[in-house]
């Protein structure tokens, strides 16, 4: 499927895998609407995008777990963006690695308005519309951790196989209505993900890809490309994407 002109919701777009998700489908010459916190680093890509691509960009200040300013942004859309041929749902964190009993309640809330809530309050809007067009794609950005749980990953796998079971419910409730949805799942990737997850710890980061060659943000947003660009009667439902040297989540190949 040709993405020339499409527009396409991605959020989480001001860094990792949603910022590369934009680069790829601004280069396939498709318009942007790019949502993230983070206003600056938003609009700098958006610069970048608009000059390089000669693409349309609106980007937005939103945080995905204020269901008002979610709603609100959504609906005061005006034609054409308010016709969302593409929504890339990547905005999601991970906070902490400890065992449940010594978890911190704040970061499971921060895990599951974000990965859960946030993830529903966008898809609820935009697929409304999507269905009503007869057509559109939501592609989730879920994870290994939706699969498969390990050690200190208690809330955050639990916010995980939330989205892959919102996807394969989507999936059956939007059957027949020209709308697909798909699920991008991911081993390691190296991103801020991990500077995010141990609070700002960066050498704690570092040892968890010692010996070993995470993915890429942009071999994620290759797959997502792909999902995007399928011939519009077959749908990718869910791809498990690792790097080679990882076989399980906690299955990893180290050279030393
Ligand atoms: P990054 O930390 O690099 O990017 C996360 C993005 O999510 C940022 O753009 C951030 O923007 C945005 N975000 C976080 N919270 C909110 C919020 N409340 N509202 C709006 N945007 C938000 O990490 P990744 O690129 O790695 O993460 C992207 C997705 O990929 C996540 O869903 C993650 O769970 C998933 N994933 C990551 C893997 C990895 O190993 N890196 C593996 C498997 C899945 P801002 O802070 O500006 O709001
Ligand atoms: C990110 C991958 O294994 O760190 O979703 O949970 S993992």
């Amino acid at each position: 499927m040709n993405l020339e002109g499409r527009r396409v919701l991605i959020t989480g777009a001001s860094s990792g895998i949603g910022r590369a998700c934009a680069m790829r489908f601004a280069q396939r010459g498709a318009n942007l609407l790019l949502i993230a916190r983070r206003k600056d680093r938003l609009r700098e890509l958006s610069n970048v995008l608009s000059v390089k691509n000669g693409v349309e960009v609106i980007t937005h200040g939103l945080d995905v777990r204020n269901r008002e300013s979610v709603v609100s942004w959504l609906d005061g859309l005006e034609q054409p963006w308010k016709s969302i041929d593409i929504l890339v749902n990547n905005a999601g964190l991970a906070r902490g690695l400890a065992p449940l009993h010594k978890g911190s309640v704040e970061d499971w809330e921060e895990m599951i308005d974000t990965n859960v809530k946030g993830l529903l309050y966008v898809t609820r809007e935009v697929v409304g519309g999507m269905i009503s067009n007869g057509h559109g794609h939501v592609i989730n950005i879920g994870s290994i951790a939706g699969h498969e749980v390990y050690p200190g990953g208690n809330v955050y796998c639990a916010s995980k196989f939330a989205v892959t079971a919102i996807n394969r419910g989507l999936a059956i409730d939007t059957l027949g209505t020209g709308v697909r949805v798909s699920s991008v799942d991911p081993g390691m990737v190296e991103t801020e993900f991990l500077l995010v997850r141990f609070h700002g710890d960066d050498k704690k980061a570092e040892t968890v890809y010692e010996g070993l060659q995470p993915l890429a943000a942009d071999d994620v947003a290759d797959a997502v490309e792909y999902c995007a660009t399928r011939p519009p009667h077959a749908n990718v439902r869910e791809m498990i994407l690792m790097p080679t040297a990882q076989a399980a989540a906690v299955h990893t190949h180290r050279e030393s």
